[in-house]
């Protein structure tokens, strides 16, 4: 009895949580995903396919898929749906021209019947950037406040310093724990 429950125990405390992150190509996924990992600034290339990185904040498990934002590679996204807890949507600040790619980008994974549970987290990314846009803006015009079937949360952020991760991490952790 007691060894059922000590594999119970861990299996439920050590359960991964899928994230997926993506994000048009040069918004600065694979940044965040590396500054998660090492709180250092690596040199990143364009990713084709994707990286997989495992992060645990205060013993929560994130199995973390970074995935190719270019044109030619998003159309294979949702081959990384299932299983999804969470989607990590990174915003370039300053592409004010793209962010109505994101905003499609957005809704069509919201609308994704494998995503229908999956909350998302949006990165106002590259706020160190003058005349980049404020995460208030980017949520306006994103209407997040019209998503009612996902939770979200949105939070700025800069990658190369790594200001702003720890907060979106930890709401991540608040909701993983509800799960
Ligand atoms: P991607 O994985 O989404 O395609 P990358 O994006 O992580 O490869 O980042 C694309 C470029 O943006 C990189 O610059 C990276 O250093 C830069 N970048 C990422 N986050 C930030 C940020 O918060 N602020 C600023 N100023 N730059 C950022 P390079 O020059 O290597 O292409
Ligand atoms: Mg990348």
């Amino acid at each position: 009895m007691g060894l059922i429950f000590a594999k119970l125990w861990s299996f439920f405390c050590n359960q991964e949580h899928k994230v997926i992150i993506v994000g048009l190509d040069n918004a600065g996924k694979t940044t965040i995903l590396y500054q998660f990992l090492m709180n250092e600034v690596v040199h990143t290339s364009p990713t084709i396919g994707s990286n997989v990185e495992e992060i645990v904040v205060k013993n929560t498990h994130f199995l973390m898929w970074d995935i190719g934002g270019q044109e030619s590679l998003r159309s294979s996204w949702n081959t990384y749906y299932s299983n999804t807890e969470f989607i990590i949507l990174v915003v370039d600040s300053t592409d004010r021209e793209r962010l109505v790619i994101s905003k499609e980008e957005l809704y069509r994974m919201l609308a994704h019947e494998d995503l229908r549970k999956a909350a998302v987290l949006i990165f106002a990314n590259k706020q160190d950037m003058k005349d980049c846009m404020s995460a208030a803006e980017i949520s306006k015009y994103l209407t997040l406040s019209s998503i009612k079937d996902h939770q979200w949360h949105i939070q700025s952020c800069c990658a190369l310093t790594g200001e702003g991760l720890c907060q979106g991490l930890e709401w991540m952790t608040s909701r993983a724990g509800l799960r």
